[in-house]
């Protein structure tokens, strides 16, 4: 079987499915579609993907779009067992609700954080809309950060699919050049991630761009 992710590197949805499948062992290709690198418009991206947007997963002839599901997808097809996505309901339904909150709720503040101070020349900054997105960006971080008082990891005890859209984002926050607000636990967390050697590879060891 030919595995294929399709999506630049740069892309935070993109890091989570290599994040991923490093994580679960499971050998794939990548293949730089997306931003600067264009072909999201061509019919045969459309097919395997109608919102145009990276990630996407081809396995042979099956596909799979939206970073999330895609995870999830990867732990229950190929890793049932592995605590990384956990078997019981309750246990399950808990590292999923995080998942879910990074794209809600820390989803738009952290982009109007990125996109600003990142992709958007010092002249064009739109400060306002920053600054809120740094308060709001916080107030989501503070969320886990309450859980991290009290376990190693966001859904608990052990590493899940719940600590990867959340630590994809969070080593933009530790590294764009901005006036942080200090969150206790966070940072210790960040460390820990940075300790596995697939989250330095596909997320703390590139640049932020
Ligand atoms: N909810 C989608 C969002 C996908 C998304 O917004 N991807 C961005 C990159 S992070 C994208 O495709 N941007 C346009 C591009 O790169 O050409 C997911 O989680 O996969």
């Amino acid at each position: 079987m030919r595995r294929i992710v399709w999506g630049r590197a740069s892309s935070s949805n993109v890091m989570k499915v290599v994040w991923t499948l490093d994580e679960l062992g499971l050998p794939f290709e990548r293949i730089d579609v997306g931003g600067a690198f264009g072909k999201t418009d061509t019919a045969e991206y459309r097919a395997m993907n109608p919102t145009g947007l990276v990630p996407t997963l081809q396995e042979d002839d099956f596909t799979l779009w939206e970073s999330n599901a895609i995870c999830r997808y990867l732990c229950q097809a190929y890793a049932p067992g592995n605590p990384i996505w956990p078997q019981d309901a309750r246990a399950r339904g808990g590292a999923d609700r995080w998942m879910d909150a990074q794209q809600t709720v820390l989803g738009p503040p952290m982009t109007a954080v990125f996109w600003g101070l990142v992709r958007t020349p010092p002249e064009k900054r739109d400060m306002a809309v920053i600054t809120k997105g740094i308060q709001d960006a916080a107030r989501a971080y503070g969320l886990i950060a309450a859980k991290l008082q009290h376990a190693p990891y966001v859904a608990g005890e052990t590493f899940t699919l719940a600590d990867i859209p959340w630590g994809v984002h969070v080593h933009r926050w530790f590294n764009i050049d901005f006036d942080r607000p200090e969150i206790p636990g966070l940072r210790a967390w960040y460390d820990r991630l940075c300790e596995r050697p697939a989250y330095q590879t596909h997320v703390a060891g590139l640049p932020v761009v």
